[in-house]
């Protein structure tokens, strides 16, 4: 095999070259000062951003400041689609699926679990307290009862009431940006410049039971590299899961494309699929750099993003690829 070949054949045209061909975009992170810490959260989450920053500006890790950030929505009631609360699948059963990563390489995972609110903190445990780095379903929830964590009904009486209208007719569609209130995605770079990220989710509401997406699998919802920085993604997991979203984004912001850039060819990744119908669903991501630097791209319009420095604990609207009409 002659060295072209090999290239090809290897997986080191996907991870390299392949990556950087697309001229509309330049290597451009070199450009930005540094901004740490900071923390960049998918949707309208100003309350968990601000516990985020509270561990973050007294000089905390970012890995506490990533699982109490999580922790705030996945307590939320209102929030429908994040812990308690969340919409059920099909059949009434909410389902968590969450995934945790630190500066170090390691992760933790569950999927599937039910009647426990904080996916998240089990996930973190998963990764710190077993030899693996990821349970499923009642492995996941018996584990998280032998480490202290209290079961529960996830259902509220509202997501209960919403599912009930739902199956008058079982029109399974994924909904665009969920009363921009959705899956819980953040990433933290602290004042040690270590980087870690978390996601949690009820995942799509009225799924199959089982269906588990992306939010939980690291490469796909979530992927850290300290060296590098690191992604996260929220809306359809399936596309997300069909792209490897994440490590996709972390592996272009290594070859010096900035966090906004590396977001967009993601998503572009997606829509230019053939016969993609991306006009139908929505995937956000959002990314950090390890000099501080945040960046986000979506399909649609509406994806909200939530930041805090030094500056303040700010939402904004990201920038999109389907410009409708
Ligand atoms: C999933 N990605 O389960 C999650 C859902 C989500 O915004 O992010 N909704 O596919």
């Amino acid at each position: 095999m002659d060295r072209r070949s090999f290239i090809k054949s290897s997986g080191i045209a996907s991870l390299g070259i392949g990556l950087g061909m697309n001229k509309t975009f330049s290597n451009n992170s070199n450009n930005y000062k540094s901004n740490y810490p900071i923390v960049i959260a998918t949707w309208d989450v100003k309350n968990a951003t601000k516990k985020a920053w509270e561990i973050l500006s007294s000089k905390g890790q970012s890995l506490d400041a990533i699982e109490e950030g999580c922790k705030v929505e996945e307590a939320n009631e209102n929030g429908q689609s994040v812990g308690k609360g969340g919409l059920p699948d099909r059949d009434g059963n909410v389902t968590l699926d969450a995934c945790i990563m630190d500066h170090k390489g390691n992760c933790g995972s569950v999927v599937y679990m039910q009647d426990i609110k904080h996916a998240i903190s089990v996930a973190r445990m998963v990764m710190e307290n077993t030899p693996h780095v990821m349970l499923a379903g009642d492995g996941a929830k018996n584990f998280a009862i032998s480490m202290g964590f209290k079961k529960e009904n996830l259902l509220t009486k509202k997501s209960r009431e919403d599912w009930i209208k739902w199956k008058e007719k079982e029109e399974y569609k994924p909904i665009i940006n969920i009363e921009n209130h959705d899956t819980i995605g953040m990433l933290a770079i602290d004042k040690n410049k270590n980087i870690s990220g978390g996601c949690t989710t009820s995942g799509l509401a009225y799924k199959m039971h089982g269906r588990v997406g992306d939010s939980p699998i690291i490469g796909a919802g979530l992927f850290i590299d300290n060296e590098v920085g690191g992604a996260v993604a929220t809306g359809l997991g399936e596309e997300v899961l069909k792209t490897v979203g994440s490590f996709l984004i972390v592996e272009l912001m290594r070859q010096g494309y900035s966090p906004n850039d590396a977001c967009k060819i993601a998503i572009e990744r997606i829509v230019k699929k053939p016969k993609s119908n991306y006009k139908n669903f929505q995937v956000g991501y959002i990314a950090l750099n390890k000099k501080g630097v945040t960046g986000s791209y979506s399909i649609q319009k509406n994806f909200r993003v939530t930041q805090h420095d030094k500056n303040g604990n700010i939402n904004f609207d990201s920038p999109y690829y389907y410009k409708q009409g």
